[in-house]
């Protein structure tokens, strides 16, 4: 076969700078050892998120400047609801401001009466924050492979479905407020959701009358892994894959900052019905702006009715979950523990493995990104036990599944140079990993701690 490569070539280039090692130690201890803190002019590689980091393209660029800036009914926003109609088979779109503003405004309506709980393969942090901030209970019940991050297993997203049965059969129907399926499942390692599994939890459904929301920000990758791993996929195209998916769901909140390739933007999508779709619009209206553009400019609306294709082209999509897979393939080479297979969107290292010596209440993952920045300018994200946060009840600190380090791959921004850049400087630490020190708190929020916490290291 003949090798391929990007399907574009770049038109514009934005310069990055790697500050000296000196320099990267004041920064960080300023930062209170908290990445989130750092100014990005002193990162070298950003792998915090591929959230609203990815590379528009001369076609969003031109679109840009079609916006329809009226306050009320833009030709925008009617071609963002045009692709939502085409691309998911949804009758109703509202535009947000992001994935949470989404959340904000249709979770409250998905609610009968409080201490519902709401049953996932597993939550995204902010998506269980706003569960619990409209007075229900997040539960996790995504399969126990995916905890094994040695274990070999195309689907590591898939819901257990023997547990979600026995839960809802413990707890009685009328408690489950709703489902909701992330697609790729982010905190499991930007692992996918088989058909099959979908198919299973929507006959769930069903039997008990709830419904399924699906968190979309990366429906496009969990689409593409459908087609590559799941039998029968192979000669369907990304789209015909993507109505099956969402012939499964009842609604969509989705981050548009991932898979629809836009710097800003979310999407609720409602199939069809009328009476739901009249709800979140009244809660639109106050939380995040008119119905037709809630939370977005007209600007961002053309942008995001052309990402959202965009995100669909194969090649593209080949090409950057290829670039995810060739930074965890030689990073495997060189003894690094990472979940694997690899997921869409980032690397995610285990950090509990890599640092066995660090405790999960000393953040060994946390541990092992400031490390990163210091050896090389490169930024990633905790996804353990700093996330996971306390108990809300007792206070004790909860711990992680897997303590993750999520190397985050920005759509179409790096090359495979720059992933090179980070397979050198984790071998290097892998080579003195036992000189590596835990983590304390000296500042901890209450909520959401880890976007704003400050710590230091524990000294001996
Ligand atoms: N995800 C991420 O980096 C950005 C925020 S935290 C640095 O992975 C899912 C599955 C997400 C997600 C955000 C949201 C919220 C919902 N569901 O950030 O509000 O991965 O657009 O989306 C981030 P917004």
């Amino acid at each position: 076969m003949t090798r391929k490569a990007e399907p574009y070539r770049i038109k514009m280039v934005e310069s990055i700078r790697m500050i000296s090692r000196e320099e990267r130690q004041k920064k960080l201890q300023e930062a209170g050892y908290n990445p989130f803190l750092l100014k990005s002019e002193d990162v070298y590689i950003d792998l915090l998120t591929d959230s609203g980091t990815g590379a528009m393209s001369d076609n969003q660029w031109s679109a840009l400047m079609l916006g329809d800036e009226s306050y009320a009914g833009s030709k925008s926003f009617f071609k963002v609801k045009a692709a939502v109609q085409d691309i998911f088979g949804y009758n109703y779109a509202i535009p947000t401001h992001q994935g949470r503003g989404a959340e904000q405004v249709l979770f409250p309506h998905l609610k009968n009466h409080a201490g519902q709980y709401v049953l996932g393969n597993m939550h995204f942090d902010t998506t269980m924050a706003h569960i619990e901030m409209n007075g229900m209970i997040p539960v996790n019940l995504v399969i126990e492979d995916a905890f094994d991050t040695q274990k070999e297993h195309p689907f590591k997203g898939n819901f257990d479905l023997e547990k979600l049965e026995d839960f809802i059969v413990e707890k009685g129907p009328e408690n489950i407020a709703f489902i909701i399926a992330t697609v790729t499942c982010n905190s499991s390692g930007g692992q996918p959701l088989s058909m099959e599994n979908f198919r299973g939890v929507r006959k769930i459904a069903d039997k008990y009358s709830l419904k399924i929301d699906i968190d979309s920000a990366r429906f496009a990758e969990n689409a593409y892994f459908i087609k590559k791993r799941e039998p029968g996929y192979e000669n369907k195209s990304i789209q015909e894959i993507i109505k099956e998916m969402y012939d499964m769901g009842d609604y969509f909140t989705m981050s548009a900052k991932k898979d629809a390739i836009v710097n800003m933007g979310g999407l609720i999508g409602i199939k069809d019905e009328e009476e739901m779709y009249q709800k979140a619009s009244t809660s639109c209206v106050p939380m995040e702006g008119f119905i037709t553009y809630g939370g977005l400019s007209g600007r961002d609306m053309e942008c995001l009715a052309v990402g959202l294709y965009e995100g669909l082209d194969v090649d593209y999509l080949e090409s950057r979950i290829g670039q995810v897979e060739y930074l965890g393939n030689e990073l495997r080479k060189r003894g690094v523990p990472i979940q694997w297979p690899v997921g869409g969107h980032a690397v995610f290292v285990d950090a509990g493995q890599f640092l066995p010596h660090i405790p999960a209440e000393q953040f060994p993952a946390q541990a092992l990104c400031n490390e990163l920045y210091l050896e090389a300018g490169v930024r990633p994200v905790e996804v353990g036990s700093l996330l996971l946060g306390r108990d809300p009840v007792t206070g004790v600190q909860k711990k992680a599944g897997v303590e993750f380090m999520r190397l985050t791959i920005p759509r179409r921004v790096y090359t495979d140079n720059h992933m090179d850049v980070v397979v050198d400087a984790l071998a290097a630490i892998w080579e003195r990993r036992d000189q590596v020190k835990g983590l304390e708190f000296i500042y901890e929020p209450k909520v959401l701690r880890h976007f704003l916490c400050k710590l230091k290291p524990i000294e001996g």
